[in-house]
């Protein structure tokens, strides 16, 4: 069936949902060319939601054909970007109509709370597609003043049909990022969610539909990475590919761009990231934001501040406080009212997390709080701070993604602050060229020597210190005492193998558009 009903009956959100499970193309639900389906698992429980169809190459080909099709007649330069606003906020009003069942299928599949989905998820979800539908009827080009019996001009046009393959740690945020600036300069979109979760994404498609955006601008194939992945990433007429997930993923599919039609590419990888807190800074909000920074989803944000660097004179309160507010974590059924966390999002995710602590244990790092496995069903793993070590350690290299961080005391009186900012910035730099490119097996081995740069904060009362060493930070987001913060008008991106290009804001227009120049007749000499 291309179908799926679901009860909620939990205290907070209480209703039966239904949502489509099929292959999007066309403004339709269809079964998968080669007939197979994805089981989606409740994380919460490892219990069976529902089947899914899944796409395969084959599917990737007809979406493309579709999209081709609707960019060159309906859409893309067809259509007004007054139009194209239009649909991008019914779109949003659409969404605001179901934001529950948005959140609730977020929470489902990815086991992520109702409670953070409906309050931040959703609403920034709503906010992006909003932001971008601003943008649509604002995409201009220029008059270029070569001389004044010539007429010399940029155009701005949409590049035609794109692909975005997301992950599935924030599924209708991902989305909505991806597809605001995509709608919003005209272009026709292949969407892969991931695999793990593909509802909210599904639910999105009925909506598109419902605001009335014409059949084939938008097409949602969920598949595997290795199949309709990697058919994005290497298909002749996509010319665009927008990536966000494992730093690993992201160089193959710039490998697979380059070897089919050098399509344009950008990517949003993994971070490591480092939070560094003076010993000037107020202690409470310190403490407040570094929380949040890694136990906000569990710790599976790119952004996570995974690596809380503290000056020693504030380093003992604040690991007190700290670890007092790690204590109050409950975790639990994410549809329970007061649960701050729910299950990983995967065993696999849950298992890699666990031997991250184990590798943290075997190399001499203190745990401070947590470390002992979860008791009981579901993929959780316990909020767990480590002490005590050393920068070459894996716990201190590479990227968790889960409820981990390590609180590191810092010396550094001098007042350029070069230590922490050098171990801020650091990562394992030596052995990336020589292995760079080299076989799969060692392509395996870079995943733990990336050098990352994607966000940082700095907490500090003394605005001199926080902007001299915030600016020495490589990184692509930056925050002041604060941290984790997004805003849909502010560029996200990062420095390094983080990624490449900025999604979020203006500059994501630009991922989405070809110029075109006309120049003046006789240029460097007349014919
Ligand atoms: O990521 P993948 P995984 C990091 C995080 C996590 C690790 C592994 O550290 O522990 O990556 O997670 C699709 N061609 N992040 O394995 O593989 C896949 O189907 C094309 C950081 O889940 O990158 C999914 O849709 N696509 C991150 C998407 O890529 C392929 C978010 C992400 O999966 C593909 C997630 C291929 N060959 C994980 N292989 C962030 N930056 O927020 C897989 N995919």
């Amino acid at each position: 069936p291309t179908s799926f009903s679901y009860e909620f009956d939990t205290a907070v959100y209480k209703g039966k949902t239904s949502f489509p499970t099929g292959v999007f193309i066309n403004n339709e639900f269809v079964d998968g060319a080669d007939g197979g389906t994805i089981d989606v698992i409740n994380p919460t429980n490892g219990s069976l939601i529902t089947k899914v169809s899944e796409a395969t190459a084959k599917d990737v080909d007809l979406a493309v054909e579709a999209a081709q099709k609707t960019f060159d007649a309906v859409w893309g330069l067809n259509t007004p970007g007054k139009d194209r606003t239009d649909l991008m906020n019914k779109l949003a009003v659409a969404m605001e109509a179901c934001a529950d069942e948005l959140a609730a299928l977020d929470a489902l599949d990815n086991g992520k709370t109702f409670g953070w989905a409906k309050t931040m998820d959703v609403p920034l979800s709503i906010e992006l597609i909003k932001y971008y539908a601003g943008w649509a009827d604002k995409i201009h080009g220029k008059v270029v003043e070569t001389s004044e019996d010539k007429f010399t001009y940029v155009r701005q046009e949409p590049i035609g049909v794109v692909g975005q393959i997301i992950p599935w740690n924030y599924p209708l945020m991902m989305m909505c990022m991806k597809i605001g600036p995509a709608l919003a300069t005209g272009n026709c979109i292949i969407l892969k969610p991931s695999e793990f979760t593909p509802l909210s994404a599904l639910k999105m498609c009925t909506l598109v539909k419902e605001a009335g955006f014409p059949p084939g601008v938008l097409n949602v194939l969920v598949g595997y990475g290795k199949t309709v992945g990697a058919a994005i990433s290497s298909h002749k007429d996509i010319e665009k590919v927008a990536f966000t997930g494992s730093t690993v993923t992201g160089r193959s599919i710039m490998e697979a761009a380059a070897k089919s039609n050098l399509k344009n590419v950008t990517l949003e990888l993994g971070g490591k990231s480092p939070n560094i807190i003076f010993n000037d800074a107020d202690l409470q909000q310190a403490v407040d934001w570094s929380f949040f920074g890694i136990f906000w989803n569990h710790g599976q944000a790119c952004i996570a501040g995974s690596r809380i660097f503290v000056q020693s004179g504030i380093y003992d309160k604040f690991l007190e406080k700290f670890t007092e507010k790690t204590k109050t974590i409950k975790l639990g059924d994410p549809f329970a009212s007061g649960t701050y966390q729910g299950p990983q999002v995967s065993n696999i995710q849950h298992e890699r997390i666990l031997g991250y602590i184990k590798s943290g244990k075997e190399q001499g790092a203190t745990v401070h709080y947590g470390g002992e496995p979860y008791n009981g069903d579901g993929y959780f793993v316990n909020p767990t701070i480590f002490v005590d070590t050393k920068p070459e350690m894996k716990i201190v290299q590479e990227e968790i993604f889960g409820p981990v961080c390590c609180v590191i005391k810092f010396e550094d009186e001098a007042d350029d602050y070069t230590d922490v900012i050098k171990q801020a910035n650091d990562t394992s730099k030596m052995v990336l060229p020589l292995l760079y490119l080299s076989s799969k097996l060692i392509r395996g081995v870079l995943c733990g020597l990336l050098v990352y740069g994607l966000g940082a904060a700095v907490f500090t009362k003394n605005l001199d210190r926080a902007l001299k060493t915030a600016h020495k930070l490589k990184a692509g987001s930056l925050w002041v005492n604060a941290y984790s913060t997004v805003n849909a008008s502010m560029p996200f991106g990062g420095y390094k193998q983080s990624g490449i290009g900025r999604e979020y804001g203006e500059e994501a227009l630009h991922n989405y558009l070809n110029v075109k120049a006309k120049p003046p007749m006789d240029g460097l000499r007349d014919p």
